[in-house]
């Protein structure tokens, strides 16, 4: 039985970067309806126990009637049970140390590697994440797919940027939303689980 995980902080805590209401909508509504609808699919079958990061990884080789319910709902709860430890409202800023350093070798800047981020994130057509890899590589998947799902190793940052995450709070602006998440993006934490090439 999958569940919902508690947010690490209030719905209204990321306000004004992300309100309240979006919060709210994104976390007990969307969140909450990926978890329903991947126990709902595995329910009374050899799966139902597995943990998320198994059933992602081994999505391909689930029995065909799954791997669609695995991929969309699965991939919803997993993806989103990251993206909010991502966040902090005392986050924003700029990472320190070991991280700091790879990021500026591998970009040139703190701020290339932002407006790469960023130029991902806006280009990218229709649903899906922006990633950031251990490797520190920007990858894009569409929908729900995260990139363990092909092999590769977990993100430490993603964003999500269906228009669910930003809809009410910037309408079609996807550039606004993006610019204020970085308000909030939780270096500390991702330095802390930040894998050394
Ligand atoms: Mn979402």
């Amino acid at each position: 039985m999958h569940t919902l995980p508690a947010l690490p902080y209030a719905y209204n805590a990321l306000a004004p970067a992300i309100s309240e209401d979006i919060m709210r909508l994104h976390h007990a509504k969307h969140h909450q309806t990926y978890v329903d609808k991947l126990n709902a699919a595995l329910d009374g079958t050899d799966w139902s126990t597995v943990p998320i990061e198994k059933l992602l990884q081994t999505v391909d080789t689930l029995p065909a009637n799954l791997q669609d319910a695995v991929r969309n709902n699965g991939g919803g709860h997993f993806n989103h049970s990251l993206f909010w430890q991502w966040m902090n409202p005392d986050g924003g800023g700029q990472p320190s140390g070991r991280l700091l350093e790879q990021i500026e070798d591998k970009y040139g800047s703190f701020q290339t590697f932002v407006d790469e981020f960023t130029g991902a994130a806006t280009g990218l057509f229709g649903s899906g994440w922006v990633w950031l890899q251990p490797d520190l590589k920007i990858i894009t998947t569409a929908n729900q797919d995260n990139p363990i799902m092909s092999g590769s190793p977990q993100p430490i940052l993603g964003l999500d940027v269906w228009e669910h995450a930003y809809y009410l709070d910037y309408k079609n602006a996807r550039a606004d939303y993006i610019k204020a998440w970085w308000s909030v993006v939780d270096w500390k934490r991702i330095e802390s689980t930040a894998i050394a090439k």
